[in-house]
């Protein structure tokens, strides 16, 4: 994956597992193509394809009866597409004042898709949940090998399952891709990366959230001094904005500069973003365009007409549907989690 055209689009930070940014103008778009969208993987990509003959999803724990699916089967029930933007839980740490552990993200953890796919309400509906089912775990293919080969498996609340979660066989009309989680990924809308498991072989429905490495080490806002579980996991993604025109660090000529960006905010959709250019102390209202859908990415344009050469700091501001407005700066943790704040996501350019 790590050919000329993987770097011409992508940042790889490491390249096995794969960890690769989508580059910031790849993400001009509302659609972020499969080839072009961000790879986070705790383990190997598998070397052997899934064989989708002998292939299965299979629902158990606490169920009235297990269902099992194989993909066909899949593909016949009613389908479902919905635009759903998300972005790791770990995009924006290298842009934090304080530096936190973990893969150097800058702004191009996230990115936006169609997805095609089928409720997991309806699966579960069909298993039949019992009074005691609390939460609902993935279980993925992949075995890390940094953690002593322990599965990549993620529980979600039942709410958030039976609710708004999709489970994904199609990336922007074409069959999910290998890389990010063929045949079956499940896809809590408006949630972390890291709550949508790729490779998907069972779902167990449980009376406690799982416990296990992904859930009680990592994917947990803490500090330091704490332990990882005294902190809340990683859930919804926070409300925020990215500049991705210009770049940081351009040199510019003196005139009109189109800045764009996207705003996103979760579960919430945007209703507006605001640009600064004078470091937050006014802000102007930014032109959202494109489409609008509840859990995708909003994109925005501002143009600003630049009189004076010199230094030129830009920010925006996002704010949701709920009425919340993006932080100025973003709250610390071990992990670097949630980075969400104005100031570390602004830009400078030098105007000549
Ligand atoms: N099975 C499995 N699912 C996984 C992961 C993984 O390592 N294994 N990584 C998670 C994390 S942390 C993120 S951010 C997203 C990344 O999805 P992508 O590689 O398709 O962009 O997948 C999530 N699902
Ligand atoms: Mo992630």
């Amino acid at each position: 994956m790590s050919d000329a055209t993987t770097n011409e689009v992508k940042r790889v930070m490491t390249e096995n597992p794969l960890n690769a940014e989508t580059n910031p103008q790849y993400l001009r778009s509302w659609i972020t193509p499969n080839r072009y969208f961000f790879s986070r993987n705790q383990s190997r990509i598998m070397t052997e394809p899934i064989d989708i003959e002998s292939w299965s999803l299979t629902i158990e724990g606490e169920v009235e009866r297990n269902v099992t699916v194989d993909y066909e089967q899949l593909l016949k029930m009613p389908k479902v597409e919905v635009a759903n933007t998300f972005e790791c839980s770990g995009n924006g740490r290298s842009l934090l004042r304080k530096p936190a552990r973990g893969n150097p993200w800058t702004v191009g953890g996230v990115g936006n898709a169609v997805w095609g796919g089928v409720w997991l309400h309806g699966l579960l509906e069909e298993a039949g949940l019992t009074d005691s089912a609390k939460h609902v775990a993935f279980e993925g293919f992949d075995k890390s090998g940094r953690s002593s080969g322990i599965d990549f498996v993620r529980s979600i609340p039942v709410e958030k399952a039976m609710s708004s979660t999709l489970l994904a066989y199609e990336m922007n009309g074409e069959p999910l891709p290998e890389a990010h989680g063929y045949p079956l990924r499940g896809l809590p809308l408006g949630w972390t990366g890291a709550n949508c498991v790729k490779w998907l072989r069972k779902i167990v429905v449980m009376d406690h959230p799982y416990e296990g490495y992904f859930m009680d080490k990592v994917y947990r806002v803490f500090q330091e001094g704490q332990q990882p579980t005294e902190g809340d996991p990683v859930t919804e993604i926070p409300l925020k904005s990215i500049i991705t025109q210009p770049s940081n660090g351009a040199e510019l000529p003196r005139g009109r500069i189109a800045i764009l960006g996207a705003a996103y905010g979760g579960e919430d959709a945007i209703a507006g973003v605001d640009v600064s250019l004078d470091r937050g102390n006014s802000w102007r209202e930014a032109e959202l365009i494109g489409p609008s859908e509840r859990y995708a990415w909003r994109h925005f344009q501002y143009v600003h007409d630049a009189v004076e050469a010199g230094e030129l700091t830009i920010m925006a501001r996002a704010k949701d549907a709920s009425g919340a407005t993006q932080p100025l700066a973003a709250s610390w943790n071990v992990l670097g989690y949630g980075n969400d704040g104005v100031e570390e996501h602004s830009i400078t350019i030098r105007v000549v």
